[in-house]
């Protein structure tokens, strides 16, 4: 006997009154008929809380977790299909990669059979689903002489010659040894076989590599000779960007001849418009290994992007190491069928997931720091902690009742800022993080808080009474039993919510600043001026025009607009693309061009660190959908990062950028 099934998802969109339809389709594919049984899926869509499932019943939800079960006695005979339809969505969808991409049948005996998913079928879109990064082909001439991306400050090389095999690296102290190190690690891994470093006996063309007083932190000049070439900086990371620019040139000129040269004179002077040039990764919603960890930070640094933005907790997951708390880690960091943290976005019914431990994360911020990279860890909170409140109840308020739900469908999901004991535990975890993390800045989130978060919660209640008066008191318990986050994300500003989520802000920022650390945070950790502007950053992501708001009251901020530098959004409107579609849509020439120092006053300039581009990965379901998504706009982000407005040009930057490597290598079908 077999059981086995498939699952078919579409999607229908509301239309002259009738509702929008989300058909779910489970076919027996086996030979035996089923019966007693639920089915489970999970991807980005979410059913609604009120919605309705026509020819079957919702067993149960959360976020875009769902079991359903057929109507009673209904048996599946084999070759037969089970259609039910949910009418309700949390959001419409809008590409292909929106809908279910896993799914399971759970029998009345407990076993589980895991299926085969087709990707959603939208009514009326039968084009070949995209996946992979999209090239962009070098063309037989460019309109500049040498590949480099980003493109420097200046460029003034002359002569040609036939690109040398390799380069022979001749560093003069420790630091040019240190920046040659970190250079020959990162093109020995990018570029395994290609040989980029090798000695004199294999032809590889001496480099200087040397100190140079007065120049900027980043900054290098690179000049050229007839058979040689040297690099000067006054740090360590300017003599590694000049390393990885002579690195671009050379294999542009020897991949591509027709096209590029390689100088044999002249000097190129460089540096970067912004010092922060950041790169996030949210880690929580798929995981991703150290392994792949690595690699991307060393694309990053290809790409002389700067800071890595590691963002390591989520309601969906918990994945750093915390020795005061193993808990967080053994059950917040797995995904299963009946676990603490059902099958989400696509993890399935058997347990996965992972986490970080304190070795590997050692390891890897090492690497970083070899790479001229600091890297940010990020804890989310208060709200987006749904994961670490399954594996430690206790920091619930003990009589707290009734629900709330976060933006993405989680119920009761943020930390209590009234429930003393979560101080405690906030503070170890704070220690036990900047331990880790050399750089010594400690990103505490802060974003999409529920309108209605802790309103059964009689600690709360009282906190906010205490701070805000009794009619306060009285607008939140109004919020009782509201789910909230309906068509989007609550806004909270001025609300009883904002007022002790910033009292909390205060006193983890405190916490912070008492071991010598800097605190970041979401653009909602502004909310109520709740950090010290000299001791802490910001990050505007809701929109373009919050950026300019918020240097303007005097806020140091990094831009990472959601409609530009959101790289899970979808690179087009077609339902065709794979991403997320929230903020719209950003194809690489959008994002390229998008100017941050754009409707900011010469007093916002000077609180304007940088650009990042932000990895969110509910739809990266696939490693061909983050490629997809991820290049070539990370590339396009770094050059914003580092070539000033002016210098920018995406005509130039496209005839580049096919040089430029991807990582997992699924590149779009011609
Ligand atoms: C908003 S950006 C979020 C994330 C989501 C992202 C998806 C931010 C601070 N919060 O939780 O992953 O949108 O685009």
């Amino acid at each position: 006997m077999t059981i086995a099934f498939s699952l078919v998802t579409t999607w229908t969109p509301a239309k002259d009154g009738e509702p929008l339809g989300y058909g779910i389709e489970l076919t027996n594919t086996g030979d035996a008929p089923v019966s007693n049984f639920q089915l489970g899926f999970s991807g980005p869509a979410r059913i609604d809380p009120h919605a309705t499932l026509e020819n079957g019943k919702l067993v149960k939800r959360l976020s875009n977790h769902t079991l359903i079960a057929p109507p009673d006695g209904f048996v599946l005979e084999p070759g037969q299909t089970w259609k039910s339809t949910a009418r309700g969505l949390s959001y419409g969808l809008r590409h292909w990669s929106d809908g279910a991409n896993s799914g399971y049948v759970a029998l009345g005996d407990g076993t589980i059979v895991t299926l085969a998913t087709a990707p959603t079928q939208a009514k009326g879109h039968n084009s070949p689903l995209l996946k992979g990064a999209a090239k962009f082909p070098v063309p037989a001439k460019a309109p500049v002489a040498v590949s480099i991306i980003p493109w420097p400050k200046s460029v003034a090389t002359t002569g040609a010659r036939t690109a040398p095999p390799g380069l022979d690296l001749k560093p003069e102290g420790s630091e040019a040894g240190k920046a040659a190190a970190g250079f020959a690690g990162l093109v020995a891994d990018l570029f395994a076989v290609e040989g980029l470093v090798r000695p004199a006996s294999e032809a590889g063309m001496p480099v200087a590599i040397r100190h140079k007083a007065g120049l900027g932190a980043e900054a290098y000049e690179l000049s050229f000779a007839e058979n040689g070439a040297s690099v000067e900086a006054s740090t360590r990371q300017g003599m590694f960007y000049g390393l990885v620019t002579l690195g671009h040139i050379l294999r542009g000129a020897r991949q591509y001849p027709q096209t590029f040269v390689f100088p044999t004179g002249g000097v190129i002077a460089d540096e970067p418009g912004f010092a922060y040039r950041g790169c996030h990764l949210d880690v929580a919603r798929q995981f991703y290994s150290g392994a792949e960890v690595s690699r991307l930070i060393q694309l990053m640094a290809w790409n002389k992007l700067n800071k890595f933005h590691w963002h390591l907790s989520e309601d969906e997951a918990w994945r750093v190491e915390i020795s005061a708390y193993p808990q967080l880690t053994e059950i917040g960091a797995w995904r299963g069928h009946g676990k603490a943290l059902p099958p989400l976005l696509g993890s399935g019914p058997h347990p996965t997931g992972g986490y970080y431990s304190k070795a590997v994360i050692r390891e890897i911020v090492a690497l970083a720091d070899s790479l001229a990279i600091s890297v940010i860890p990020e804890i989310d909170m208060p709200g987006h902690f749904y994961a670490a409140l399954q594996a430690l109840p206790e920091l619930r308020d003990p009589n707290e009742t009734g629900e709330y739900q976060s933006v993405q469908g989680f119920p009761n999901n943020s930390l209590n800022p009234a429930h003393e004991p979560v101080y405690a535990f906030v503070e170890k975890v704070v220690d036990e993080v900047l331990e880790l993390f050399p750089a010594g800045i400690f990103h505490l989130g802060a974003d999409e808080v529920p309108l209605a978060a802790w309103s059964g919660s009689p600690l709360a209640l009282d906190m906010i009474e205490k701070l805000g008066g009794s009619e306060m008191r009285k607008k939140h318990e109004r919020q009782f039993n509201q789910l909230g986050n309906h068509g989007g994300a609550d806004e909270i500003e001025g609300s009883p919510t904002a007022l002790i989520q910033a009292a909390f802000i205060r006193r983890v920022h405190e916490i912070i600043k008492k071991k010598g650390a800097i605190t970041g945070g979401w653009e909602e950790a502004a909310h109520g001026d709740a950090v010290d502007k000299d001791k802490a950053f910001v990050i505007g992501w809701r929109n373009v025009e919050i950026n300019a708001e918020l240097a303007e009251r005097g806020y140091d901020i990094v831009v990472s607009p959601g409609q530009r530098y959101y790289l899970d959004m979808a690179n087009g409107v077609a339902w065709a693309e794979p991403g997320a579609g929230w903020a719209g849509w950003s194809g690489p020439q959008e994002t390229y061009e998008f100017e941050s120092r754009e409707g900011m006053s010469e007093q916002g300039l000077k609180h304007l660190l940088g650009v990042q581009a932000c990895i969110w990965s509910e739809s990266m379901t696939d490693r061909a959908i983050f490629d997809r998504l991820v290049f070539p706009r990370l590339s396009a982000v770094a050059e914003a990062g580092w070539t000033l407005p002016e210098r920018k040009s995406w005509n130039r930057f496209k005839s580049l950028v096919g040089t430029m490597p991807i990582m997992y290598g699924n590149w779009a079908a011609e």
